[in-house]
């Protein structure tokens, strides 16, 4: 068993109240012109971005810092063609009587359907996996906590990171999507969550109205 060890936090950054509040919104400001994009150039990105982006969603916080996730990048024409026709199967059904008309009902001011061009147009895609277990010392498996939660927060830096240096994504679900896990070569040890679709927006892209209408303050947050 790994013993505590500790050392001097020397990382940590303060600030003046009035730096911290410039600061915040400064943040806030970049971060919400962040939009979900449906339609890509077929651009290729830098390498080097998504490799930093990765590593930003791989400081995240995660149960015991077990860091229960893995990030298959593809970029091969040949492999995202796979996807999107396997993504296409399921969204069929899903369109197609699978989903209940409540959640169609949900989905029209987005305008999805089963056409998932963008999974061949975009340049990256990025397969996340939550690791329900992994290696501990001498190969022992040793569990994984709060796996779901640990990946979305490491998704949020992730698509944060791609965002802030000028790249679009969509937080695609093709549900279900255990094709995933065959097609990037994964172990069944590791669930899919999410496949996000990174580049940039095509020329003359257009996104939903409904999706910019964010909840106002005192509705997302109240203080006691
Ligand atoms: N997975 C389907 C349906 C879908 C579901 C939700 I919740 C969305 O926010 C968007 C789409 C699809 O990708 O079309």
């Amino acid at each position: 068993m790994t013993q505590l060890v500790l050392e001097p936090l020397s990382t940590y950054c303060g600030y003046s109240p009035d730096e911290m509040i410039a600061r915040a919104q400064a943040f806030y400001e970049d971060i919400r012109r962040r939009r979900t994009v449906r339609d890509f150039s077929d651009q290729p990105v830098p390498r080097e971005v998504v490799e930093y982006a990765l590593l930003a969603a791989g400081t995240a916080p995660s149960g015991a810092n077990l860091q229960p996730w893995h990030f298959t990048v593809i970029t091969d024409p040949d492999t995202k063609r796979r996807i999107r026709e396997e993504a296409e199967a399921e969204e069929r059904d899903f369109y197609n009587g699978r989903a209940p008309q409540e959640w169609l009902d949900a989905l029209a001011p987005l305008g999805t359907d089963e056409h998932k061009g963008f999974l061949e147009t975009a340049p990256v895609l990025i397969a996340i996996f939550g690791q329900r277990s992994s290696e501990g010392p001498e190969g022992r498996r040793v569990k994984n906590y709060y796996v779901p939660e640990s990946v979305g927060i490491a998704t949020g830096f992730l698509i944060a990171s791609l965002h802030a240096a000028g790249l679009v994504t969509l937080t695609h679900t093709p549900s279900p999507m255990g094709f995933l896990n065959e097609i990037c070569g994964r172990p069944e040890s590791e669930k899919p969550y999410i496949l996000l679709v990174v580049g940039y927006p095509a020329e003359g892209c257009m996104v939903p109205v409904h999706g910019g209408i964010k909840k106002p303050l005192e509705t997302i947050a109240s203080w006691l």
